[in-house]
């Protein structure tokens, strides 16, 4: 199978982590939906990534339903979502946390990147922002054992460690330092994981060496983009 998209990509990112935790060998085109679009288009109408290209051709899209589909193929035994009870409950509710604050940073990244300074809407990015943190409070607050849902990894520490990981990269102001001990201490402990090594949005940039411009959803944004 072939996972389309780069890893700054936090949605391409947390199916290359579930694909890893559980063994599955992939292809990586690491494609950006901004300058190589057409090519993004041949696996997902919309344009976005991820996309996971089957041995049969089949392109799933997007990063849940991929999800979805790796939990199905290994089974009930190791999938990463529990097959039902509260155990699914819990571990759905944490990750739809997770990404709704992922949501909200990649909007206020945009509202950043997409518009010209003088166009940028302060009450709108305000919103996304707060929506972001008041997210990011909740799950820091409801960590028990060393993981978020249950006694192993499930996918609700994958998404919620790549949100994390991402909202320091993209808009290090929204983590202050000390603001949130428990993610921290998680996103700290999933930083030795090979998933998680292999998958750093830093590496690829320097491997890859893109224009970081073109892709605002999947930008570093340096020193001087940060408030
Ligand atoms: N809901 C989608 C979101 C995917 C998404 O927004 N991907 C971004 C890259 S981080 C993208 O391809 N953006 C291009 C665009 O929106 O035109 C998923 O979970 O896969």
């Amino acid at each position: 199978m072939i996972l389309v998209g780069r890893y700054r990509s936090p949605f391409t990112r947390r199916v290359a982590i579930s694909l890893r935790v559980l063994g599955i060998e992939y292809e990586h085109l690491p494609y950006t939906a901004w300058s190589q679009l057409e090519s993004v288009r041949a696996v997902n109408p919309v344009g976005r990534v991820p996309a996971l290209v089957l041995d049969s051709g089949e392109a799933l899209f997007d990063s849940t339903a991929i999800l979805d589909y790796i939990d199905q193929l290994v089974g009930p035994g190791r999938a990463l979502v529990p097959a039902a009870g509260p155990e699914r409950r819990r571990v759905l509710r944490v990750t739809a946390c997770a990404l709704g604050a992922l949501e909200k940073v990649v909007a206020a990244l945009y509202e950043h990147t997409m518009h010209p300074p003088a166009k940028v809407h302060a009450p709108w990015l305000a919103h996304n922002e707060n929506q972001a943190r008041s997210g990011l409070r909740w799950l820091d607050s409801i960590a028990g054992s060393p993981w978020l849902a249950g006694d192993a990894m499930t996918q609700a520490d994958i998404t919620t460690v790549v949100t994390y990981d991402f909202a320091r990269i993209v808009n290090a102001p929204l983590i202050p330092d000390g603001r949130y001990p428990t993610l921290d201490a998680l996103a700290s402990r999933l930083s030795e994981h090979p998933a998680f090594v292999a998958t750093y949005p830093a590496a690829e940039v320097d491997q890859a060496n893109p224009s970081l411009q073109e892709v605002p959803c999947e930008a570093e944004r340096g020193a001087e983009g940060a408030r």
